[in-house]
């Protein structure tokens, strides 16, 4: 048995690794399932519980990407439209013409989705009619959601081909043949155990990145963000080391949320159709609506991309007509008039107890810290408004962001520079032609991802995660056919690996008596410290709330200083049980995302999410020079980044 400092090892292979137990994850294990060919194995390991872990863990109240009848290709112009521009139109088409298959999926399994009056008993399967919250997103009564989808991977995988509570730190290339993955290793964060897995197909799909930026609930509210607390850039982090390509890595998310619980605000604008105003009442979208003619034709669209509409609502609270409120209660009372008007006083008093039921619920089913605000700040969102902030930056692939990994697209749809097998391109090249392609691919070989971790594809949700998961199961299981003879060599031993693991516990266990305060101490950082530390960095000098997202070349310059010393001085992290050992390692992932972000952002010479972030030695956007991807790439023998631009390509044409 092992103990704290002396863990045991266990070496586990199987032709297939998933990394993550999220929408993607659960995707992923659920259709391999169908189509495992004999002898073929699995593992999926998550650093959590499956049932409540990821971005869903608390449920959600709206599947955001439901097609129905809709073309994908105004799917494709949707997303384009709203992340500026630059986007892989291959990968966004072939998320929405699988996603509703998955969210029937979901119903079938027990998910309760809305319908329209008269279409209560029929399924989507059936043709029933989902109540929509807006033209792509529908709603549900998703407390559960996770827990149903997570239930039917566990079922098609079998518990025996799962392990949770186990945290990956690091993906292992293979020691004989070049830029080919081999493995990971990781650690139980419940028992004193390492794990080194060996594998010919990966899927790294741990999830965006929480808590890189200072949040803006600090000690008072310490661990309440939008995002999930728990996604630390691993996915990001460990592609990156072992020399895959990011792609769009300077693109962040800040959405616009309820102050303080973080409640999201879609269902309020589209649903409820309530308005923003500034303190003096004025709709900003519509008393700004000049500043959107300086980013055609992203601002002149029907409905403006996020970042510009955080740019509007900004332009108030730098000039001191904050707070911002969600009109709530004007929204509300609006509805209850017209059921009093279409229904008489009777029915009418029905309904609207009905509609404040649904108001409540909107934040009871994914995000009960709002629900939890309203209670305790004596609100009764009928009566009166609830303030808007803009949060602290996250990076997301699946959300309204568009930062991640860049990997391949469907044989059918994308361009021959966007497809590869055995040979991925080198940074900047064209991969070689007459390749067999491997869907979701990175460019390093046998290694996937989908959801948080594919970059410039964003709008994909909950139930495009699971899809797009979905999506590269199909294309793992023909790369393992194809490489049927690969033995996975590593170039470490178990033992190695183990000792570079617990380099925290070790600081620790050395120098824990040289003070009598873990905090004072020379030789010692703690976690929670050091993710302080980082915090601040990104915050001051990479454009977070303390400086209003603004930002220039000089800062971020010291901000790469910095960033490098902090390198530097995270050797000294140090842990004290499983936990921060965990810790520690969110840690180091977390650094590795900043700094991705800040070389994109760096290189990137425009501000092309003016509301997402402002460089203010390029304030404007340059489509001529900058409409191009920004990729980036560590060399994973001397851990140089290099960054560079990849051409940017439109397959649907857009207005
Ligand atoms: O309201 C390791 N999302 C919404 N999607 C919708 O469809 N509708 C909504 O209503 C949505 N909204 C929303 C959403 C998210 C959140 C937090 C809120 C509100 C409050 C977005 C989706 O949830 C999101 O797009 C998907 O979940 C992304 O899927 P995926 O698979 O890429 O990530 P994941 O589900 O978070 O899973 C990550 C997994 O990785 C594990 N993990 N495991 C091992 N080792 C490591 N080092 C690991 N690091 C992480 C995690 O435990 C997890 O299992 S609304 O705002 O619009
Ligand atoms: P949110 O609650 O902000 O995460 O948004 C949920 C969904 O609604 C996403 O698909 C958003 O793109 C969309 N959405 C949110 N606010 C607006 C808005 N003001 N106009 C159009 N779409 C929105």
């Amino acid at each position: 048995m092992g103990s704290f400092g002396n863990p045991d090892i266990v070496e586990m292979q199987s032709d297939i690794l998933i990394i993550g137990g999220g929408m993607a994850a659960c995707g992923c294990a659920f259709e391999l399932m169908r189509w495992l060919p004999e002898g073929v194995t699995v593992r999926l390991v998550d650093k959590a519980a499956m049932e409540r872990s990821g971005a869903v863990a608390q449920g959600l109240s709206a599947i955001n990407t439901y097609l129905g009848e809709q073309d994908p290709a105004d799917y494709v112009r949707m997303v384009s439209n709203d992340l500026m521009g630059i986007v892989r139109d291959d990968l966004i088409y072939d998320v929405g013409r699988h996603v509703d298959n998955s969210v029937e999926l979901f119903e079938e399994w027990g998910l309760p989705i809305w319908k329209q009056p008269g279409d209560e008993e029929k399924t989507l399967k059936q043709g029933g009619k989902p109540v929509r919250s807006g033209k792509w997103q529908i709603m549900i009564n998703g407390e559960s959601y996770k827990t149903i989808v997570a239930e039917a991977a566990k079922k098609a995988l079998g518990m025996d081909r799962i392990q949770e509570r186990i945290f990956i730190v690091k993906l292992l290339l293979d020691a004989k043949e070049s830029n080919r993955i081999a493995g990971a290793v990781g650690f139980s964060n419940r028992e004193d155990k390492i794990y080194v897995y060996k594998a010919s197909a990966i899927l790294c799909v741990a999830g965006g990145a929480v808590n890189v930026f200072r949040p803006r609930s600090v000690g008072e509210g310490m661990g309440r963000t939008w995002y999930p607390v728990w996604n630390s850039g691993s996915t990001y982090a460990m592609v990156a080391q072992v020399g895959g390509e990011l792609t769009m890595m300077e693109n962040r998310f800040v959405p616009a949320r309820f102050k303080d619980g973080y409640g999201p605000v879609g269902a309020w604008f589209l649903l409820f159709k309530a308005k923003a105003t500034n303190v003096k009442g004025e709709v900003y979208m519509e008393t700004n609506a000049e500043m959107l003619k300086d980013y055609p034709p992203y601002g002149l669209a029907k409905v403006p991309a996020t970042c510009l509409r955080n740019h509007l609502m900004m332009k108030e609270m730098r000039e001191g007509r904050g707070p911002i409120y969600m009109r709530t209660d004007t929204a509300l009372q609006a509805l209850a008039k017209s059921y009093e008007d279409e229904f008489g006083p009777k029915e009418a008093k029905k309904k609207i107890k009905h509609l404040e039921a649904e108001a409540w619920e909107d934040f009871l089913d994914m995000c009960i810290g709002q629900a939890g605000v309203w209670a305790g700040e004596n609100i009764e969102p009928e009566k009166v408004p609830s303030e808007l902030m803009p949060t602290e930056p996250y990076f997301l692939g699946s959300h309204s962001g568009c930062c991640g990994i860049w990997t391949t697209g469907p044989s059918d749809l994308a361009p021959p520079e966007w497809q590869w097998g055995d040979n991925p391109p080198e940074a900047g090249k064209d991969p070689a032609p007459g390749q067999k392609n491997y869907n979701r691919m990175t460019t390093v070989k046998g290694l996937f991802t989908a959801g948080d971790g594919v970059g410039a594809s964003g709008h994909k949700f909950s139930s495009g995660s699971h899809a797009e998961g979905r999506i590269a199961a199909k294309a793992m299981l023909a790369w393992v056919m194809d490489h049927k003879g690969f033995q996975p060599t590593l170039s470490k031993t178990p033992q190695q690996l183990a000792e570079e693991i617990y380099m925290p516990v070790r600081n620790w266990m050395e120098h824990k008596d040289y003070s009598t305060m873990a905090e004072v101490n020379p030789h010692l950082i703690t976690p929670k410290m050091l993710q302080m530390r980082l915090q601040k960095i990104m915050d001051e000098y990479v454009a977070g709330v303390g400086t209003m997202y603004v930002t220039n070349e000089q800062m971020m310059e010291i901000a790469v200083k910095k960033l490098t010393e902090l390198k530097k001085d995270s050797a000294k992290m140090m842990a004290r049980d499983l936990h921060e050992l965990m810790r520690a390692w969110e840690n180091f992932h977390r650094i590795y995302a900043g700094e991705a972000h800040l070389r994109h952002m760096l290189f990137r010479k425009e501000t092309r999410y003016p509301g997402f972030y402002y460089n203010m030695t390029y304030n404007f956007v340059d489509e001529k020079n900058w409409k191009c991807f920004v990729n980036s790439k560590i060399n994973p023998e001397t851990g140089e980044w290099v960054a560079f631009k990849r051409a940017h390509k439109d397959l649907v044409t857009k207005p």
